[in-house]
């Protein structure tokens, strides 16, 4: 089935939230925020504002009825800045006005006095200051002592990889009306709606049931919309909570980019020791997380780093610990595999690292150290489906790896100015929320009189095609035509306290109360349909909207049949819930089973590097990856694409640059660069590895969301293995993202000039 939305989207009849029509007298909220890092307010003066044409009202901290605090995990967020500002576009309060313009103007208009404070972006520097957000963690298995006795070669070294901007085409926004005796209904551009409800409920001191949001779809999400649409949400409501109007907020894509957090930078230190065999015996790491000025996701996102350390590598002796950071940068938060890439990036650094130095290539490493059935993860999860070497193998061969390399060495023999870089990347990511308890949803399903079926569950569509997944859930229980099933909106009064759709277990979680709650219905609806075909106990199916009996089609049809249904007053609507069975996870022992389980594959990645320019293309990812069954192979694969370019945007183009005084210099298209049309690889293959699935995936087609995001990673070590073909054995920092800037600097050995140059003092005071 092609995605429900694909014509409308095409079409641009699709409905976003700046497309809800807009109710008489709509106002328009405009956020103000900080003008440096970090600082005390002296004074804030709106006055002038206030006078300026179309102004109805500014809002700040002491205009709140509730309590000023958003935070999810901890509470340590206020909505507005309260005497401190912890980071460059914190929020202080929002100008409402009778236009967007108005507010525009007004901004303009307000002054704030402060006293600088020290400003620090680096997560290091914060950890040795003492700011954490959390207390570390650290995952340990076997005995470090032996793992570096069996070690043969043991290095270490140092890995960064940078931030990351979501950059969904819509932005962040919110429109909040009024319904009767003081509720409030918001329409949100949030993958969390549960998450914007406690939070506006708690900032206005309303109960959570005067306050009801809405969600049609997201132009995107990618995590930037799991904790951070809250804020904007929160504030309309306030302004219409204190203004008795509806209210309207749709951030500019200036304001967006500057105020919200990113993709977390992560600095991290490793040990990782090898015996003969090239078998890793012991590896070792730190991460410092780069959290920002507040908690946010991070220590979600940090546990995540932890569990994925080791990525798709079995290694008997391990001990990884992570540090959130406190910094004076806007809080980072959740982005397409949350924490994940940045774990196995510098376990690939690692890897990579030892490689140069024994003389062998990267993948004779990681493919002898690959999982196999039966062993264990860290935290002490079982490995049950070694399929980690299965798509290793299968992509080597299918891809012809031994081929590949042979063309790369005649290139690069016969190429001075050109060289060929290549990388296998394989990926271990594991389905479930981290936290436990979050792992649960609700689905409600009418069916009406004249047969049509309407569906509502707690997962959000943001492009990745959640809602056609769920067409098809129903399609596979009632076996009726897809244009008689509708999916609603993402709404708290039809399904409450729901888990953002994140983890890439929105489909799985959603679509198995889905299929609950059809089942139900289903149960009892099949004996009226053996009484409709005369009391027959043979089996009965609807396929296409037809009674069929014993294989044979029926002149009775699915109309037909809920007519008697609803004679006979049996109940056709449900409202099933789901959770996910057999996971648990204990944070004393950092030992559980928390994963329902694992998503595999594995990819292999070719570049080109013009070594006089310094540009670069990828040539070629070829991928085989374990989709389980996939119940829609042209959804999923859009989804591995779009995940792949993705990651390689992080890995190469994507860098996130702020100054030593906490101002985001990459703030716009021009200076922030994604992949184009012109970036993204020449060729993308995707091979569906053949399996059987899991019991836990919906429909046994396994969660595709984030997995694919970290074959990203092979492009990093591609691109490192062409400029060391060039430069000769030169061992290179591991610093992501590889831009076209940093390879030009490497291939001429001129990589501090880069330092210099950024650490220059007048570049914090360059407007862009
Ligand atoms: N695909 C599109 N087109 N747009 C998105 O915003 N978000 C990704 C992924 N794919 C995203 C996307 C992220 S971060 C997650 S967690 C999953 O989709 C969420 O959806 P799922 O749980 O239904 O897979
Ligand atoms: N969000 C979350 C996530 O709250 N917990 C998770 O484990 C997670 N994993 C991936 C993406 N978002
Ligand atoms: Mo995705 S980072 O779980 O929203």
């Amino acid at each position: 089935m092609i995605n429900i939305d694909a014509v409308q989207h095409v079409t641009g009849r699709s409905i976003y939230l700046d497309d809800i029509p807009e109710l008489q007298g709509t106002l328009h909220a405009l956020p103000f925020d900080a003008p440096v890092a970090h600082a005390k307010i002296l004074n804030l003066d709106v006055s002038k504002a206030q006078k300026a044409p179309g102004v109805v009202a500014i809002l700040t901290a002491k205009d709140i009825p509730g309590e000023n605090q958003i935070g999810g995990i901890i509470p340590d967020e206020p909505l507005f800045v309260e005497g401190e500002i912890h980071y460059w576009g914190q929020p202080i309060g929002i100008i409402v006005a009778d236009s967007e313009y108005h507010a525009r103007m007004a901004r303009q208009l307000i002054q704030v006095e402060y006293e600088e404070l020290p400003v620090i972006t680096d997560p290091r520097e914060a950890a040795a200051a003492g700011l954490l957000i959390t207390k570390p963690r650290t995952f340990a298995m076997g005995n470090m002592e032996d793992g570096w006795n069996q070690s043969h070669y043991i290095l270490q070294g140092r890995a960064d990889s940078n931030g990351q901007e979501h950059l969904y085409i819509e932005g962040q926004g919110a429109y909040a009306r009024l319904k009767e005796n003081g509720s409030i209904l918001i329409s949100s551009s949030t993958q969390g709606p549960t998450q914007v409800q406690r939070a506006t409920s708690k900032v206005l001191g309303l109960p959570m049931h005067k306050i009801e949001i809405d969600v049609v779809r997201l132009g995107g999400g990618f995590g930037g919309k799991e904790d951070q649409a809250t804020p904007w949400a929160v504030m309309t409501a306030l302004a219409t909570h204190r203004l008795q109007k509806p209210v309207k907020m749709v951030l500019h894509r200036l304001d967006d980019i500057r105020m919200t957090g990113k993709r977390h930078p992560y600095s991290s230190d490793y040990k990782i020791g090898l015996d003969e065999e090239l078998k890793i015996k012991a590896y070792e790491v730190t991460f410092y997380q780069n959290a920002g000025a507040a908690a946010d996701l991070s220590p979600a996102v940090l546990e995540r780093s932890l569990f994925h350390a080791t990525n798709a590598y079995f290694i008997p002796n391990v001990k990884a610990t992570g540090i959130s950071c406190k910094t004076n940068l806007p809080p980072n938060t959740a982005f397409r595999g949350f924490g994940g890439p940045q774990g196995m990036f510098v376990i690939e650094s690692a890897i990579a690292h030892a490689a140069r130095q024994i003389g062998v290539e990267a993948w004779e490493i990681q493919q002898r150290n690959l999982f196999r059935d039966g062993d264990h993860f860290s935290y002490g999860q079982k490995v049950e489906e070694g399929k980690a070497l299965e798509t290793w193998n299968q992509c080597v061969n299918t891809y012809n790896l031994t081929g590949k390399i042979n063309e790369r060495d005649d290139f690069n023999k016969n190429n001075r100015w050109h060289k060929k870089g290549l990388a296998v990347q394989p990926v271990c990511f594991g389905i479930s929320f981290t936290n436990t308890m979050m792992n649960h949803a609700r689905a409600l399903v009418h069916i009406y009189q004249d047969g049509s079926i309407v569906v509502s569950t707690g997962a959000v569509e943001m492009g990745q095609g959640v809602n056609t997944k769920m067409v098809q859930v129903v399609q596979q229980i009632f076996g009726i035509p897809a244009d008689k099933i509708r999916i609603e909106t993402t709404n708290t009064l039809r399904i409450a306290n729901t888990s953002p759709t994140a983890a890439s277990a929105g489909a799985d979680l959603n679509g198995k109360a889905l299929e609950l709650a059809c089942r139900t219905i289903w149960e009892r609806m099949q004996p009226v349909a053996s009484t409709l075909l005369g009391n027959t106990s043979d089996s009965v199916a609807i396929i296409e909207g037809k009674l069929w009996l014993n294989n044979e089609s029926t002149q009775h049809s699915w109309e037909e049949l809920v007519n008697l249904c609803l004679q006979k007053r049996i109940s056709l609507s449900e409202h099933a819930h789901y959770a996910t069975p057999d996971i648990h996870f204990d944070k004393d022992t950092e030992k559980g089973h928390p994963f329902a389980y694992h998503v595999y594959g594995t990819a292999m990645i070719e570049v080109t590097v013009d070594c006089l320019r310094g540009i670069y293309t990828i040539d070629g990812v070829h991928i085989v990856h374990d989709f389980g069954k996939s119940m829609n192979l042209e959804v999923d694969i859009g989804q591995v694409e779009g995940g792949v370019v993705q990651g390689i945007g992080w890995m190469t183009l994507e860098e996130v640059i702020f100054n030593p005084n906490g101002r985001l210099m990459t703030n716009t298209l021009s200076t922030y660069k994604i992949p184009d049309i012109y970036a993204v690889p020449q060729s993308i293959q995707i091979k569906a590895f053949e399996s059987e699935g899991h019991p836990l995936a919906l429909l046994k087609s396994k969660a595709v969301g984030e997995p694919p995001l970290m074959y990203g990673l092979g492009a990093y070590f591609a691109l490192r293995n062409a400029v060391m073909a060039f430069t000769g054995m030169v061992d290179l920092p591991f610093d992501a993202p590889y831009t076209p800037e940093k390879v030009l600097l490497d291939l001429f050995n001129r990589r501090n000039t880069l330092k210099d140059k950024r650490s220059e003092k007048d570049l914090s005071e360059q407007r862009v």
